[in-house]
C-alpha cells in the first residue's frame, strides 16, 4: 500500500486531503502538535483509519522520526501559522515555521528519503499588490510576514526540484473554505455571525476592510488538486482558484440575505482587523493546471456558500437549544 504523510492533518485542507488519500487507497500518517485541548475535531470522524504522531515543524528532529518511522511515498507539507493578521504579530515565529519549517521537511526527505513526492502549499497571498489575474508567471509581492515566509518556503522548494532531482512540486492555493474553515477567517466569522444573529444568540459582528476582493473556493476541490499536482509525473508549481473575485462586501451581502438579514444593521467597523498592508484583490487565471491536469471544481461560489451556512445554522440551533436548557 502507498503512503502519504501529511503536516497540517489537523487543519482544514489537511483533513480534506487525508480523505481524498484514503479514498485512494494510501495509509495515511498525520504529524500533529501536542495542544492543552483536543486539536483533532475535523478528523474525528477518520480517527481510526489514519496514523498519527507528535511532531511540529519548528523541531527538525521530530519531523526527521516521522520520516524515518514513515518512509512515504509523499510527503505534503500543509502546515502553517496560516492567519495572515496574526502573522504581523507573530512574524518570527510564523517566519520560521513556514520557511524554516519547510526546508526542515525538505532537509529531512533530502537526507532519509530522497525519493519521496513532496508538496508544499504555497499561497495566492505570494502575489499580494500585483495586479490581477495572478497565475504562475505572476512575479511575487508579498504584502505581509506570512505572505514573505510563504516566498521564502515556494523557492526552497523549487531549489530542491532542481538542485537534487526530488519530485518537489508547490499548489500556489487562492482561498479556499468551507465548514471546516477556523473560525478569525472572514467567511466563517460571517457565516457563523449570520446564523446566531438569526437564533438570537449574537446581535453585531465586527469586522474590518470591506473592500478586499478574494477568490473563495471550496477546500475540497482545492485538496483535490493538490492531489493531481503530487501524483503527476513531473513535479511543478501550479495556481489553484476559481478564477472568479467576489468583495468582503459580496459576500456578507449573499450570506445575510439568504437567512433574510440586512447585514448593515448587524456589522460594526473594528479596526483591529485592518492589516498595516493589505491585499487588495486575488483573482486566479486557472489556466494551466485545468489544461495539464484536467482539474476542475466540483463546487460553485453558491454552493460553498449554502454549505457553511447549512452547518453554521445547524451549530446555531444546537447552541440555542442548549442554551434554553431543551
Ligand atoms: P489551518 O486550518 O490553519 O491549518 C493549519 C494546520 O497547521 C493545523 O493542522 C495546525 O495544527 C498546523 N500547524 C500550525 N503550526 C504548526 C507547527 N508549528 N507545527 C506543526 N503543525 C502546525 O490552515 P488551512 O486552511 O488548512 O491551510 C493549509 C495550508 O495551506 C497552510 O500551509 C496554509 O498556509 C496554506 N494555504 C491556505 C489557504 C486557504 O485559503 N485556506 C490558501 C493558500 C495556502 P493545529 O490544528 O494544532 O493548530
Ligand atoms: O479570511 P482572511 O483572513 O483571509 P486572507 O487574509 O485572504 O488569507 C487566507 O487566504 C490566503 C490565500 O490567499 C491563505 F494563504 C491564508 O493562509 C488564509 O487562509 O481575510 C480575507 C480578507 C482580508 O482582506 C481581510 O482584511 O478579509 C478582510 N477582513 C475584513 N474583516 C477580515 C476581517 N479578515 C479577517 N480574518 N477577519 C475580519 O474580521
Amino acid at each position: 500500500m502507498n503512503k502519504v504523510c501529511i503536516t497540517g492533518i489537523t487543519g482544514q485542507t489537511g483533513s480534506y486531503l487525508a480523505e481524498i488519500f484514503l479514498q485512494n487507497g494510501y495509509d495515511v500518517y498525520g504529524l500533529i502538535r501536542r495542544t492543552s485541548n483536543f486539536n483533532t475535531q475535523r478528523i474525528e470522524h477518520i480517527f481510526d483509519d489514519i496514523n498519527l504522531s507528535y511532531g511540529d515543524l519548528s523541531s527538525f528532529s521530530s519531523i526527521q522520526k516521522f520520516i524515518q518511522e514513515t518512509q512515504p511515498d509523499i510527503f505534503i507539507n500543509a502546515a502553517a501559522q496560516s492567519h495572515v493578521r496574526v502573522s504581523f504579530d507573530v512574524p518570527e515565529y510564523t517566519m520560521d515555521t513556514i520557511a524554516m519549517g519547510n526546508i526542515r521537511c525538505l532537509e529531512a526527505l533530502r537526507i532519509n528519503s530522497p525519493q519521496t513526492r513532496y508538496l508544499h502549499a504555497a499561497t495566492s497571498e505570494m502575489f499580494g499588490s500585483a495586479p490581477p489575474p495572478q497565475n504562475e508567471n505572476t512575479p511575487f509581492h508579498p504584502r505581509s510576514p506570512y505572505a514573505c515566509a510563504k516566498v521564502c518556503a515556494y523557492y526552497s522548494t523549487i531549489n530542491y526540484r532542481e538542485a537534487y532531482k526530488m519530485h518537489a512540486s508547490n499548489s500556489i492555493s487562492f482561498n479556499h473554505e468551507s465548514p471546516r474553515r477556523g473560525h478569525t477567517f472572514v467567511t466563517k466569522k460571517i457565516t457563523k455571525a449570520a446564523a446566531r444573529i438569526k437564533y438570537g444568540l449574537q446581535d453585531k459582528l465586527r469586522l474590518g476592510n470591506l473592500d478586499a476582493k478574494r477568490d473563495w473556493s471550496h477546500a475540497k476541490d482545492i485538496a483535490h488538486a493538490m492531489y493531481l499536482i503530487v501524483t503527476a509525473d513531473k513535479p511543478d508549481d501550479y495556481v489553484i482558484g476559481s478564477g472568479k473575485a467576489h468583495s468582503i462586501k459580496e459576500f456578507l451581502e449573499i450570506v445575510f440575505k439568504k437567512l433574510d438579514l440586512n447585514w448593515e444593521d448587524y456589522v460594526v467597523f473594528d479596526e483591529k482587523y485592518l492589516r498595516p498592508t493589505e491585499v487588495d484583490v486575488l483573482c486566479s487565471d486557472n489556466t494551466k493546471i485545468k489544461e495539464k491536469l484536467f482539474w476542475e471544481p466540483e463546487y460553485s461560489f453558491e454552493q460553498l456558500i449554502d454549505e457553511m451556512i447549512d452547518h453554521d445554522l445547524k451549530e446555531a440551533r444546537n447552541e440555542k437549544l442548549i442554551r434554553d436548557n431543551v
